[in-house]
């Protein structure tokens, strides 16, 4: 690792690093972030498309936000942040885990292994009835989409984690966070909890702190330091 100065007794191989990544981190691409100028909550209001309630009211209105969400990820590929998160994993074996807040594929497609989706996965569909979680794949889900496991049709919804719902796998990540030496966010606004608060948690078990993005973020002064800049450039200069 090069030209940010992380203290010398991390950048040995056994040093174990968490990784926080948000929407910013596939902005380049070609992906929309939320809060960004032009982002989604500049079109949708979330109250309208990312809560529970929401569904409940109107479903097809949902469901048909994330399937042109799903069509927006088809084509879409992993930009040269995944790419170098990817190669920090093969180098440091074992020690490096990315926790992202992303609902696209990209980690995986770039060869991220340790890998935790805490808000979901776009390509997965969740039965609101028996919660069951399916591989949906690019499909569209829709309001006579039924559960391949109880058969009720209509409960299916994307299996995202909205507004007032548990993310999942916090327990790992509160592990995670305990055990790290080395905590990065990168592309995140750091204005929706649990995420924004994992820096904290990190910093008080120990671990050095270090945020990329493209702005200060709204946590900006809780990290030990901060690099301003595209993911593009910031991740892979960190991993070189
Ligand atoms: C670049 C770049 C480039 C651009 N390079 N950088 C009051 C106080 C505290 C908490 C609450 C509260 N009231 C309610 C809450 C809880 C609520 C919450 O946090 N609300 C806040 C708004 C206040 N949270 C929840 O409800 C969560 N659940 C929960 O808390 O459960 C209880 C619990 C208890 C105890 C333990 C654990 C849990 C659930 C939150 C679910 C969020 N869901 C969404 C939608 C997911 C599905 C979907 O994608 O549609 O997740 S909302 C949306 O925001 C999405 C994202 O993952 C999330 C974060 O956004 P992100 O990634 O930070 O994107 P942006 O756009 O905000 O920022 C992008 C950044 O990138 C910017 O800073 C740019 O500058 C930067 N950037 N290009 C580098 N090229």
């Amino acid at each position: 690792m090069t030209d940010i100065p992380l203290p010398s007794e991390l950048q040995h191989a056994g040093s174990r690093i968490t990784i926080l990544t948000g929407a910013g981190l596939s902005a380049e691409s070609g992906l929309h972030t939320f809060r960004d100028r032009g982002g989604i909550w500049e079109k949708y209001d979330l109250t309208e498309v990312a809560t529970p309630e929401a569904f409940a009211r109107n479903p097809a209105f949902v469901l048909d936000f994330y399937n042109q969400r799903r069509r927006a990820n088809e084509d879409v590929k992993p930009n040269a942040a995944h790419e170098a998160l990817a190669q920090l994993e093969r180098e440091h074996d074992g020690v490096v885990w990315v926790v992202t807040q992303n609902i696209d594929p990209l980690h995986e497609i770039a060869g991220t292994k340790n890998l935790v989706h805490m808000h979901g996965e776009i390509t997965k569909a969740l039965c609101a009835e028996c919660g069951h979680r399916e591989d949906w794949g690019m499909a569209d889900i829709t309001p006579q989409s039924s559960c391949p496991a109880c058969g009720t049709i209509g409960r299916m919804r994307p299996d995202v984690v909205w507004f007032g719902e548990m993310p999942y796998r916090m327990e790992e990540i509160f592990d995670l966070l305990a055990q790290s030496d080395l905590f990065i966010s990168i592309g995140t606004s750091g204005t929706v909890y649990p995420a924004a608060g994992f820096v904290e948690i990190a910093r008080e078990a120990g671990a050095w702190t270090l945020e990329l993005n493209l702005e200060p973020s709204e946590g900006v002064s809780q990290f030990h330091h901060a690099v301003q800049g595209r993911a593009t450039q910031t991740v892979p200069a960190l991993v070189e």
